[in-house]
């Protein structure tokens, strides 16, 4: 399979996070898409191209106008205040009702558009979500035309930003962009896997209502760990979407037996939905020495995720989300591609 990446996702970078009620350097580095590239290109798996330019309209087609205009200004207007350093935002509206105005002032405006302190604006940010978005949304575009499978090397991810809310260190939700683009060029059904280490909330909340994508999801208990407040079991959809949305929550410490159980069981779900094409959430956070993570997968448990994952439907896209291992990043996601390849 081929896949898309773009040298613009260098521009997202130096990003703080508040985590542990700290403000640190960040954990999402452009570092990891580059290590995901050059072990796609050692492996040999395919071709890798530069995405041409679809524009705005399969990114409005899932997110909120305003809100993509919020990530396109947010840069400025934090310069404009004197400030030189990453923009978080730190007031939220939570607990007071859903907000009926989106306030001037960018300190507002960021708690207004987002879900945590980890998903820091730069002056890149936006040049960087564009194109990672663009990659998916060449890669699915490609999928249409026969190609089997393709991967799209997207830098920032994008599984935890919903249609009006950053987070997770997600700006655009490619894997969001790359099905609803499957949807528009003529797919009925589309499946999105997500196989990240943590729950796809944004992913679930945009195809909530929805029976037309179907969404399921293996990944840590949000009783104990990230996102916390979405990915439990009894989250099925609602309206029209009602069962076309599949949590299967594991608890810290899970193992390679207990994980690929849960994936042949997501994969019955995908296959009894009757998709037509499938968009996979590739995070590979779910290894043993993910510094942010608490899943004991192996280096060569991934080959075998890959391998399980020939029994989707065509054609797939696997769309690059977490894993923050540097050092194996790269190799633990092309080896999921090699196994789904059949090496
Ligand atoms: C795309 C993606 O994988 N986003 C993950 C965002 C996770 N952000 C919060 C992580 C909190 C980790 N807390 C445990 C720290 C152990 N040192
Ligand atoms: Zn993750």
């Amino acid at each position: 399979m081929d896949a898309w990446y773009s040298d613009h996702h260098q521009a997202h970078h130096d990003q703080s996070e508040l985590i542990g009620g700290q403000l640190v350097a960040g954990f999402e580095l452009p570092l990891r898409a580059e290590r995901v590239l050059d072990a796609f290109l050692e492996a040999g798996v395919g071709l890798v191209h530069a995405p041409p330019d679809a524009g705005l309209a399969p990114i409005l087609a899932v997110h909120d106008a305003d809100y993509v205009d919020f990530l396109r200004g947010a840069w400025d207007a934090w310069r404009a205040i004197g400030y030189a350093h990453p923009a978080l935002p730190m007031v939220w509206h939570a607990g007071l009702g859903l907000p009926t105005e989106c306030p001037r002032h960018i300190e507002g405006q960021l708690g207004y558009y987002a879900m945590d302190a980890a998903s820091a604006i730069v002056a890149g940010t936006w040049t960087a979500a564009y194109w990672s978005a663009q990659c998916a949304i060449a890669a699915a575009t490609e999928l249409v035309h026969g190609a089997p499978a393709a991967f799209a090397i997207c830098h920032p991810p994008g599984h935890h930003a919903t249609a009006r809310a950053m987070g997770g260190y997600c700006y655009l939700n490619n894997a969001a962009i790359a099905a609803q683009q499957l949807r528009a060029l003529g797919q009925p059904r589309v499946a999105v896997l997500d196989i990240d280490y943590h729950h796809g909330n944004g992913t679930q909340a945009i195809f909530w209502q929805r029976d037309d994508v179907f969404f399921a999801s293996l990944h840590a208990d949000p009783h104990d760990d990230y996102p916390y407040f979405s990915g439990h079991a009894s989250e099925r959809g609602a309206g029209e979407g009602y069962g076309a949305t599949l949590n299967l929550p594991l608890p810290a410490g899970t193992e390679a037996p207990e994980y690929l159980a849960a994936l042949e069981q997501a994969l019955d779900a995908v296959n009894a939905a009757g998709c037509t094409a499938v968009v996979v959430s590739l995070g590979v956070d779910t290894f043993e020495r993910d510094p942010i993570s608490r899943f004991r997968l192996h280096e060569e448990d991934f080959g075998e995720i890959g391998r399980l994952l020939q029994r989707l439907p065509r054609p797939a896209l696997f769309v690059f989300e977490g894993g923050y291992a540097t050092d194996e990043v790269g190799r633990n996601a092309v080896a999921v591609l090699q196994g789904f390849e059949g090496g």
